[in-house]
């Protein structure tokens, strides 16, 4: 990779990826793609280009890639969970429109094309603990639809076309700088924004909802090495499962409350993240990943909680 494309850099993914992307390849090689109601601002605005980047409109990729002769397109672009549900169409439009228009570019011009797919692709029907690589796929959510699609189109991209799809299936990804926004495993981010601001924390899943989660040093880690990974390895492309840590809400408040004893919480269900969450898996089995690309997380739910609430202290949210 020597010039790279990030699209939804603003995002909860995108800004921290920009920037580990920056570090790695160099700042003037990536380029920050993003929609206009969400510019980019401070260091990921001053550090390096960028360029308005639409995926729904067919010419914009195009030309951001001849513009800077982009050779990898990291698509960040989609609508989560929860807001998926209420603008079925729009996530729709994004997921797959725009991914299509992603590929058709990476087709044209040569370049490798990372589209996240994500514990959601996965349904009631999948095998519910330590799901393995290859099962079954019968989402019940607009998203879940729209991930099982790019996993699809972007494996067909591969064996028709040649282009270069890799990608891994996202569990919840918690992080201390950009916060999340309508996704069904949000709640494990705002517990800790609760906890350091010495506020009651209102949990929005029932106790035993357990769903994989991720720390996002792993998982700006996931993405890379498997981009960077040798090709003859890869038996499988799209969408690798990883893992690193699985929960329930009274877990995740209880190692919180070891470091910050007076916090407290309380449940008042969503029903409809509780039936989201209810239909997908509780943990993903990751050895392929392992065996094929050497995928090892760094952190557990005890280290990225004490990372996390130290960094969140330091900012004084
Ligand atoms: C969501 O909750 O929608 C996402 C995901 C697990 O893909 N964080």
């Amino acid at each position: 990779m020597k010039n790279i494309l990030v699209v939804g850099a603003t995002g909860q993914i995108g800004s921290e990826l920009t920037m580990e992307l920056r570090k790695r390849y160099g700042n003037d090689h990536v380029v920050a793609g993003y929609i206009p109601s969400a510019a980019p601002k401070g260091v990921l605005r001053d550090s390096g280009p960028s360029e308005v980047a639409d995926v729904v409109d067919p010419n914009m990729i195009p030309e951001i890639v001849k513009k800077y002769k982009i050779d990898a397109i990291y698509n960040l672009a989609a609508l989560l969970s929860v807001v998926a549900e209420s603008k079925p169409m729009l996530a729709w439009n994004i997921g797959i429109n725009g991914l299509l228009n992603i590929l058709e570019t990476a087709r044209q011009f040569n370049c490798a094309v990372f589209t996240p797919s994500s514990i959601g692709s996965f349904g009631p029907t999948t095998p519910r603990v330590k799901t393995p690589q290859d099962t079954i796929q019968r989402p019940t959510t607009m998203y879940g639809v729209t991930k099982v699609t790019t996993e699809l189109v972007s494996d067909y991209y591969f064996h028709r076309f040649g282009v270069d799809t890799r990608a891994v299936r996202f569990p919840g990804i918690i992080s201390n700088v950009t916060l999340p926004g309508g996704g069904t495993t949000d709640y494990a981010v705002d517990i800790y924004y609760s906890a350091v601001k010495s506020e009651k924390f209102v949990c929005p899943l029932k106790e035993g909802t357990y769903m994989d989660m991720m720390y996002m040093p792993d998982a700006l880690n996931a993405a890379v090495s498997l981009m960077e990974a040798d090709p003859a390895r890869l038996i499988h492309r799209n969408a690798f499962n990883i893992a690193s840590m699985s929960f329930a809400p009274e877990e995740i408040f209880a190692e919180i409350k070891k470091n910050i004893p007076s916090f407290e919480m309380d449940y008042d269900v969503d029903p409809l993240k509780q039936s989201i969450a209810d239909s997908w898996p509780d943990s993903l089995d990751d050895t392929c990943a392992r065996q094929e690309w050497d995928w090892k997380p760094q952190y557990d739910l005890q280290s990225m909680t004490v990372d996390m609430i130290e960094k969140l202290k330091a900012r004084k949210v």
